[in-house]
């Protein structure tokens, strides 16, 4: 056979024939243990980039082995395909956003198959067809029917430039919304709420059942979920109204030497005196502008107006004046705090700003603070004084017992109890745009908020509308499919006319995947249990918090709903890296240069100012020139040598940096393998099937070969070491060709073992030589070889030669001599005699295995 390895000639008549044959239709066969293979689904925006190439791949060959391993696999795709962009191009170009999603997702799925992906099309779900966002709607009626579901008048995020209002999570540290990157405004809306923050402790101590996921997205989770753990204590004030406040720092009560409200706490009209009502509305007013983040950026100057009222602090009845400030915000803790400015910096500094006294409460060993004198703060640890009954006690929040003790006493005399708090707030998840899932209530004039009959499910959206995506949502302004009977009582209603946050329908996908089609139900209990949780779930770190947060929160409340039975939704976690591209980079203006305007690219120089550019890689994107097109690679060198380069060029979590010089070294491999194989076929004799004396080639030969199925096997076990896979498999291939045992049924063995070894890597490819070598099955059917023990056992070893340390060359000795058997096949070597003979030898120093020192005097 004198064929060239030709990927355009191979690759799509395979992906046509697994089709066909339904070869990776999920096996449902309970004999089988199960493996749920996940990627994160992309969202359709009509074009696969490097960083998709990436994830798909990753979950492939994962999906691809454990399948030849015997289990049955779930490796399905689907399409976030809610969302801005769809309404946005329609604003812009007048395409509905339902034509322009589905176009995006034909194409998309095309690209996908290019790469011969093995997913199970048959399970595709799009979160934004009627017969998926039906059952997103049922499940929102499930949070409503168990009182996880609820509307308020909040102080929410608005976005100025998408028009909506945003979740916590969706505003960055800058306050800048997650999607179009703009300043987000402070709005007063009525809007529905998840309560995540009931779940707020099980998604914190769950996290500890996470051993599969990376330390640095769990640790994520923790944070964003903040536990404090301190006291409630009740103050009263002379109206007789009690203020409850939070603190880490119960110990610090006898230091507290004034209370700061929030702007908007409920009770700060009634505590405002005539005297200070003006004052304290214009600040109130001046607050409501701010956002959270600019509230509480540390070392910013305090502002505050003192209310002209006083509490009685309930552990010495100390009367202390009442402030309002805006580092309080209204939605953490109680909205109230007991200011101690002796011991926390923020207190500190407006106590200074405002004259008020400073109390020291905790004095830390070997000083002597006095509030009038102190310039800061002081937090740490230190014994408690001044304060009645726990002066004396070691205090601290690490070290001390003053805390504990502090609880004890307020528990006792009935002024105050322990208790955590949470930072995590409660999901807000109405959207004023048109392309999501309509909420499936109605507002009724008599009745209330109106959950949708089941059986009126799905509330769909309506076609014939106008995206102006200025003001309302276009829901709103159709009256046609606003008005509607109360479905209780038949009083005319509205419908709600707001949408559901996307992440809503990314929340729960997976859960449909196991019974993709089901019209009945939003899937079969027996087929949920008999899939989840995911095994391994590939994605990207951007959804450490969001996403993941939700999908485990989902999961819990839907195991509480009894409709499925576990705690966690993704059992392994893998994060990959980003794919990065070479960028050319004016060093002085930061400027991007055109590779096309470059002519010298070993010393790439700016044309427009003469000076030198650096290279260094960057994220794909537009703006720097430094893109890859998948389809490009794929026409050029074919989806197997593209796999193969990213399995390749990185370790999965880390970044990587795409260099074409590399793809074509796995090109040039993968031509090496196809020479391989079709000089093996073309030379092929009769073989004897059997290994009893072997030559010592044959036996070397095999035991490259076993090496690598076990080096192959152990990579993809536990941390998915494809790099380090892909070199043994190189290993492997030198090995073939280095041997001169060619015509023996070691050598044909080594030629399957290589292919069934590449076929996850490589899959088409694979499958061309598999049927070369005359197979008429899969090569995706077969089983993953197993290591055979004897095989590995050496008969010799290589004993490195030194004298004085340095080596002088090596030699072959029997794999199981001992040291002292050793050290004798050293001193009669060729190579050592020629250095120590006639000299005196002060000593010998073996390492069994691998060498013999000699120390010479
Ligand atoms: C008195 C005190 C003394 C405090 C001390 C700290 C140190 P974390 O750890 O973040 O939970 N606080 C409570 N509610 C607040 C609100 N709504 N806005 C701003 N600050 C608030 O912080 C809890 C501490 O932050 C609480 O403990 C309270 O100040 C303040 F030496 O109470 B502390
Ligand atoms: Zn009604």
């Amino acid at each position: 056979m004198e064929s060239r390895y030709t990927p355009a000639e191979i690759e799509e008549k395979w992906q046509k024939d697994w089709a066909e044959q339904g070869l990776y239709k999920t096996s449902e066969d309970p004999s089988k243990p199960k493996f749920y293979a996940l990627s994160m689904f992309p969202y359709p925006s009509g074009n696969l980039h490097m960083g998709h190439v990436r994830v798909y791949t990753i979950v492939d060959v994962i999906a691809r082995i454990r399948r030849m391993q015997g289990y049955r696999v779930l490796n399905p795709m689907g399409w976030d395909a809610f969302g801005l962009p769809a309404e946005n191009a329609a604003i812009e170009r007048g395409i509905h956003p339902a034509k322009w999603t589905y176009q995006n997702i034909d194409q998309m799925r095309q690209q996908l198959d290019q790469l011969g992906i093995s997913f199970d099309w048959e399970r595709e779900v799009t979160t934004c067809s009627p017969d998926y966002y039906r059952w997103t709607q049922w499940i929102f009626l499930q949070f409503f029917q168990a009182g996880l579901a609820y509307q308020k008048e909040a102080t929410v995020n608005w976005d100025p430039i998408d028009q909506t209002v945003l979740a916590n999570e969706q505003v960055d540290s800058e306050g800048r919304s997650w999607r179009s990157g703009a300043k987000v405004e402070r709005k007063q809306l009525r809007q529905w709420f998840l309560k995540i923050t009931d779940y707020a402790d099980q998604l914190l101590t769950d996290l500890d059942q996470l051993s599969g996921w990376p330390e640095k997205v769990r640790l994520m989770q923790a944070n964003w979920i903040g536990k404090s753990t301190g006291a409630q204590v009740t103050f009263t004030t002379k109206t007789g109204d009690a203020i409850v406040v939070f603190t880490t720092r119960p110990d610090t009560l006898w230091g507290a030497t004034f209370m700061v409200l929030s702007p908007e706490h409920p009770l700060v009209e009634k505590l405002t005196t005539k005297k200070q009502a003006k004052a304290i509305k214009a600040y109130q007013e001046a607050a409501a502008a701010k956002s959270d983040i600019d509230r509480t950026a540390e070392g910013r100057e305090k502002t505050g107006v003192w209310t002209g009222s006083y509490a009685i602090n309930p552990v010495n009845e100390a009367k202390i004046p009442i402030w309002i400030a805006d580092y309080v915000l209204m939605d953490y803790g109680t909205g109230a705090i007991m200011a101690v400015p002796a011991h926390d910096q923020r207190d500190f500094e407006f106590a200074r700003q405002f004259n008020l006294p400073i109390q020291v409460v905790v004095q830390p060993e070997g000083e002597t603070l006095d509030g009038a004198t102190m310039t800061a703060a002081h937090p740490g640890d230190g014994v408690m004084v001044n304060s009645g009954p726990l002066n004396g006690i070691p205090a601290g929040k690490e070290k001390g017992q003053s805390v504990e003790a502090a609880i004890q006493w307020l528990e006792k005399h009935g002024k105050g109890k322990g208790t955590a708090n949470y930072r995590l707030r409660d999901w807000l998840i109405s959207r004023q745009r048109y392309w999501g899932a309509p909420i499936p209530i109605v507002h009724c004039p008599q009745c209330g908020a109106v959950p949708v009959p089941e059986t009126d499910l799905p509330v769909r959206l309506p076609e014939d509308v106008e995206f102006s995506g200025r003001g309302a949502s276009p829901l709103a302004k159709l009256d046609s499919w606003m008005n509607v009977p109360c479905p209780t009582c038949g009083t005319a209603a509205r419908r709600e006319t707001d949408t559901m946050d996307t992440f809503i329908d990314s929340s729960w996908y997976f859960l449909r995947y196991p019974d993709a089609k089901n019209e009945q139900q939003v899937f079969d209990p027996d087929k949920i249990n008999s899939w989840m949780p995911v095994d391994q779930y590939v994605g990207g770190i951007e959804h450490a918090i969001l996403h993941l947060l939700y999908s485990r929160f989902f999961t819990k409340v839907l195991r509480d709903r009894g409709l499925l039975n576990c705690d966690e939704p993704f059992q392994r976690l893998l994060t990959q890296g980003m794919v990065q591209g070479k960028t050319y980079k004016n060093p002085r203006t930061g400027k991007y240069v055109i590779p096309a305007n470059i002519t010298d690219f070993a010393n790439p120089i700016d044309p427009e100012t003469g000076e030198a550019l650096e290279v260094v890689y960057e994220k794909m994107s537009k703006s720097k020139y430094n893109g890859v097109a998948p389809g490009d690679v794929v026409n050029k060198y074919g989806a197997d040598t593209a796999r193969m380069f990213i399995l390749f060029k990185a370790p999965p979590e880390k970044d990587l940096e795409w260099d074409e010089a590399d793809v074509e070294g796995q090109f040039r491999f993968l031509n090496r393998v196809w020479r391989l194989v079709t000089e093996f076929v073309d030379r092929r004799s009769p073989i004897a099937d059997q290994h009893s004396a072997l030559s010592k080639d044959e036996k070397d030969l095999r035991r490259a070969i076993h090496i690598a199925i076990k080096e192959v096997t152990d990579d993809l076990q536990g941390d998915y070491q494809f790099n380090t896979a892909v070199s043994e498999l190189m290993k492997l291939s030198n090995a073939l060709t280095d041997a001169s045992c060619k015509d023996t049924a070691v050598y044909a063995e080594g030629i399957r073992t290589l292919l069934i070894l590449l076929a996850p890597f490589a899959p088409h490819i694979a499958e061309e030589l598999w049927h070369e070598l005359g197979h008429t099955d899969s090569i995706h059917t077969q089983s993953w070889p197993a290591v055979d023990p004897d095989a590995l056992v050496a008969d010799e070893i290589t004993l490195v030669i030194q004298v004085m340390g340095k080596t002088r060359g090596t030699i072959q000795v029997p794999a199981n001599a001992d040291k002292a058997a050793l050290e004798q096949y050293a001193r009669e070597s060729e190579i050592a005699r020629r250095h120590i003979e006639g000299k005196e030898i002060k000593k010998v120093i073996v390492v069994p295995g691998k060498l013999v020192n000699f120390v010479l005097g």
